[in-house]
């Protein structure tokens, strides 16, 4: 997959893009991603990218013509792909939106800075507008980071074969298990005895019983959506009336 970033601010995201996760699969050709810096698109003299906000108010608001110019210097003429605006106002990211998006040939991201977008190049200029929740950051590069890390993880062949994402927290709906690794015993603090025996089905018997408790405790808005059996259903409701029962092991 390529995904095209248009910011102002390129020099955000090299980390990000190098390091970890998203570097390997860049380096194996799965995923391009080509920063593309808006400045040098504008047509004024000084390069500016912004101007005071018709009718007054606070803050900048970002120049249609550069993001336009910028927009299609990367989409060209024959553009398959999802042109999406990184703002508060948009169509919330999710896990879904995220499985959806990495089935797309190309992705090319607006970041907005300051204030916000001259509207006219958002109609003119892209498909839909996306934001990653709700609070306010100081611009769209963050998001922008956020959702290629997000949408890459679906990428196939860019997460190994042990961590495959299907398995992770929200994919059916609940919470993940604790986890634990050496050593066996860290400044008095044991492992659950379960997990050091060996017996694969009681291992997982015990993580899916974890998994429910901590979705109860910390999401419970999760559990109205999520894939349980009806003898889950039954045993979580009794161990929420009985909370101090040793579930353990
Ligand atoms: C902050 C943009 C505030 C616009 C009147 C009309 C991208 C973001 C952003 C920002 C405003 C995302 C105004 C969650 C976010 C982002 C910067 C409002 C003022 N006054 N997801 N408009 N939260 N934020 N503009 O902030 O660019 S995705």
């Amino acid at each position: 997959m390529r995904i095209d970033i248009l910011t102002i601010f390129p020099e955000m995201f090299r980390s990000v893009l190098d390091a970890s996760i998203l570097g390997r699969a860049r380096e194996q050709g799965l995923l391009d991603v080509r920063l593309t810096d808006i400045r040098p698109f504008s047509a004024l003299k000084h390069k500016n990218t912004d101007d005071y906000p018709f009718g007054g108010g606070a803050g900048m608001v970002m120049l249609a013509q550069p993001i336009a110019d910028a927009m299609a210097s990367v989409c060209g003429e024959n553009f398959r792909g999802r042109r999406i605006y990184l703002g508060p106002r948009g169509r919330k990211l999710t896990t879904a939106l995220a499985r959806e998006l990495a089935r797309e040939e190309r992705l090319v991201l607006l970041c907005g800075h300051y204030e916000g977008v001259d509207q006219r190049a958002l109609d003119t200029c892209v498909d839909e507008e996306i934001s990653i929740g709700d609070y306010i950051l100081t611009g769209g590069e963050l998001a922008a980071m956020v959702l290629t890390d997000c949408v890459a993880r679906f990428i196939p062949g860019v997460l190994g074969s042990a961590e495959s994402p299907e398995e992770e927290s929200f994919s059916e709906g609940l919470l993940e298990y604790p986890q634990y690794t050496r050593p066996r015993e860290w400044n008095g603090l044991t492992v659950p005895e379960v997990l050091l025996n060996g017996d694969h089905a009681k291992i997982a018997a015990w993580r899916r019983q974890q998994s429910l408790l901590a979705t109860a405790r910390f999401r419970p808005d999760l559990l109205a959506e999520a894939a349980l059996t009806p003898k889950e259903r039954r045993w979580l409701a009794e161990q929420l009336e009985t909370p101090d029962e040793e579930t353990e092991g």
